[in-house]
């Protein structure tokens, strides 16, 4: 650097110089997910640019060196000198590390140009950033960079020198290229799905921004995206719909702001039974929920009640509807633009802004409300009604066939523990419920298992599909009531998770497409019915191993395809057994491969992304069948290392570190 160091300067080195200390503090973590982070942190900036209507075409590319370009048509970060800081903009940008942040669960600003939260972030934790402006027919250019100062000590982020004009443009806008720092990342490898699906997210949240992918890191396999939804929200939950029998079409949507919190509707019921609501909050997505979730359900509930009793769905002797009534089928997303936002939660995912649930209340009740009285929304609005009418008669019945349930449950208790071989533990953080197909496996892993903590349930041939199925008719099939008897905490909006009896519920099935199809009916099932066990952790995928490798008395086992080559390469002299089932080992083999803790693998599901998980659950559980054909043929087959859930619910098999648990 050539110039004086002042006093500010001081001030922005020991600001890098943090994040380069302890870059998960900033970025959460400095795995793949910590690379993808840094990514949407420029993102971010051109997504502020598009928000505040002055950009409409955000690009990515993912160059051959690990390097990225981030590509927008806005006005271009600033080139001045910055009045109090002397220097341009661009370098305030890249260098100051700017209060609050999403880490810091302080402010947040969404418009009028609080741009630029972590791009010095970004800058810290990069071996270069290359930042191009175009405005005003000039291009700009300055460059920063991690040095090795006299003590090989490294410093990052460092104007290599002042922002300069490099020349006449045509174009507009900001491109920024950078190169994560190798030293700070355990991997460059950026995942272009994961990429692409919130590249995708992005657009549907912002509509008729165009943001497009480009992978330009393998020569023969180039691959490109392009996303653009003029309809946003509206688009996005006839995508969600998508494979569902909708009830009204276009979608209801609505927007509208009440103090300086701007928040944005969209839904659609379907003729199904669950509810879906999806929330953001300046394009983070709130997957725990919170106060402007609260806020939209009760609006809704008071609003369509209000609506019913005056279209004379509901006479005055009528009691109101529940809000599941209104819920049920229903698909929507609630997307809120605000400027201070406090996340909660276990995964800090839930808003907690009070004034959120406000805000969200006013503009649904006034909004919807002139939405339901326009007459030509009447066949709309009478849809609606109808359905929750409907479900109101259905959850009457319901009710009183869950009381006929738990009777029953008590009379046949004695075969439903038959069925189940329990461990003869009670200490609920150690005990695990394996639920396997088939009976003889069933049968391997009772003889197999360490019966001290490990409880067998085996389930005889497939499971009754649950979507689309309503909750009376899951209640009466016996292989679901067994389950929930062995879980012990029921399901629904009654689940309590205290009454927990396992700590890991693993699903054993087999490494075929039967046994995928098991696994995706019974995850179905935990989404639908038992959420909060997925949420918190308690549901596994059990992997068995697919090769058994023999030579002389060694024995190895491998779990992938990929993971055969590896043990085999350059042995000669083995034998090799490939398993077609669980029930094709024998107890003590299925012991020490897939149930021994200190040996065998498991997948833990979660919900990464609940708008995602939505999609497949209706595309391969769903009425239509066509969609469902395409996508199991296409994605099912368990030895690939993309098989569905795996793409999507679980990591990738081959991908995946398998962890021991
Ligand atoms: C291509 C990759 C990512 C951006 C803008 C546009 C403005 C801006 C960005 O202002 C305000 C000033 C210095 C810190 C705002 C331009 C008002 C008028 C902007 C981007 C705060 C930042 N004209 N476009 N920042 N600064 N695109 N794309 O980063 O002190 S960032």
């Amino acid at each position: 650097m050539a110039k004086d160091y002042t006093v500010s300067d001081i001030k922005v080195i020991e600001g890098l110089e943090a994040v380069r200390m302890r870059p998960g503090m900033y970025i959460g973590s400095t795995g793949q997910r910590g690379l993808h982070h840094i990514l949407w942190e420029i993102v971010d900036n051109a997504i502020d640019e598009a928000a505040n209507g002055f950009a409409d075409e955000i690009s990515v590319t993912l160059n051959k060196d690990h390097s990225v370009t981030v590509e927008d048509n806005g006005r271009g970060i600033p080139v001045g000198i910055h009045e109090k800081i002397g220097v341009s903009g661009v370098e305030v940008v890249f260098t100051h590390l700017h209060a609050g942040g999403k880490f810091g669960n302080e402010s947040y600003g969404y418009s009028g140009g609080l741009h630029g939260v972590g791009a010095s972030v970004v800058n810290a934790l990069s071996e270069y950033v290359m930042v191009e402006v175009y405005t005003q027919g000039r291009s700009y250019y300055q460059e920063f960079r991690s040095f090795q100062d006299k003590d090989g000590k490294i410093v990052s982020g460092r104007p290599v020198a002042p922002l300069a004009e490099t020349g006449r443009t045509r174009k507009q806008g900001t491109k920024v290229t950078f190169l994560p720092d190798a030293r700070v990342f355990e991997t460059l490898e950026m995942n272009f799905e994961v990429i692409a699906k919130r590249m995708r997210e992005l657009a549907y949240l912002n509509k008729g921004v165009t943001m497009r992918l480009f992978d330009l890191r393998d020569r023969g396999n180039q691959k490109t995206r392009e996303f653009r939804y003029d309809g946003g929200l509206s688009d996005f939950v006839r995508y969600l719909n998508e494979d569902k029998t909708q009830l009204y079409d276009p979608p209801v949507t609505f927007s509208g702001s009440k103090d300086d919190i701007f928040v944005e509707v969209a839904l659609q019921h379907n003729d199904g039974y669950s509810d879906n609501i999806f929330s953001y909050v300046n394009n983070i997505p709130t997957t725990e929920g919170g106060t402007h979730e609260t806020g939209f359900k009760s609006a809704l509930t008071k609003v369509l009640n209000d609506y019913c009793r005056k279209a004379g769905f509901l006479k005055d002797k009528d009691a109101s509807l529940a809000g599941e009534d209104f819920r049920e089928g229903l698909t929507a997303i609630l997307s809120l633009k605000m400027r201070t936002i406090q996340f909660e939660g276990q995964t800090k995912t839930r808003l907690g802004n009070t004034e959120a649930r406000t805000a969200v209340e006013a503009v649904v009740t006034d909004k919807l409300t002139n939405f339901l009285e326009d007459l030509k929304n009447a066949q709309t609005a009478n849809l609606i009604a109808d359905k929750a009418i409907k479900a109101a008669k259905v959850r009457e019945s319901a009710r009183k066939a869950k009381s006929m349930a738990r009777e029953k449950n008590k009379l046949e208790n004695a075969p439903l523990v038959g069925k189940l071989s329990s461990c003869t533990g009670r200490n609920f953080a150690e005990n695990e419920l394996f639920i396997v197909e088939g009976d003889s496996a069933g049968g391997s892993a009772k003889q197999g298992r360490d019966r001290r903590f490990q409880a067998i349930l085996p389930l005889r041939g497939k499971p009754l599909n649950v979507e689309k199925k309503r909750i009376d008719q899951v209640l009466a099939n016996e292989e679901f009531r067994s389950i929930i008897t062995a879980i012990g905490t029921g399901i629904g909006e009654d689940l309590d998770l205290g009454s927990l009896k396992y700590n890991k519920i693993v699903i054993l099935s087999d490494a075929d497409q039967d046994g995928a199809h098991i696994r995706a009916i019974l995850l179905t099932f935990f989404y639908r019915y038992m959420k909060p066990l997925i949420m918190d952790e308690h549901i596994y995928i059990g992997l068995p191993p697919l090769y058994k490798i023999q030579k002389g008395q060694e024995i190895k086992y491998a779990y992938s395809d990929a993971e055969l080559a590896k043990l085999t390469r350059g042995m000669k002299g083995y034998t090799l057994q490939r398993y077609k089932g669980l029930g094709e080992m024998n107890p003590e083999q299925l012991w020490e491969t897939t149930m021994n803790p200190k040996n065998r693998s498991l997948i833990r599901v979660g919900i990464e992304d609940a708008a995602d998980v939505e999609h497949m659950v209706t595309v391969l559980m769903g009425d239509k069948v066509a969609p469902r054909k395409e996508y199991i043929s296409e994605f099912a087959n368990f030895n690939k290392a993309d098989s569905f859930e795996e793409r999507i619910i679980l990591p990738a098999q081959d991908d995946f570190e398998r962890i021991t648990v």
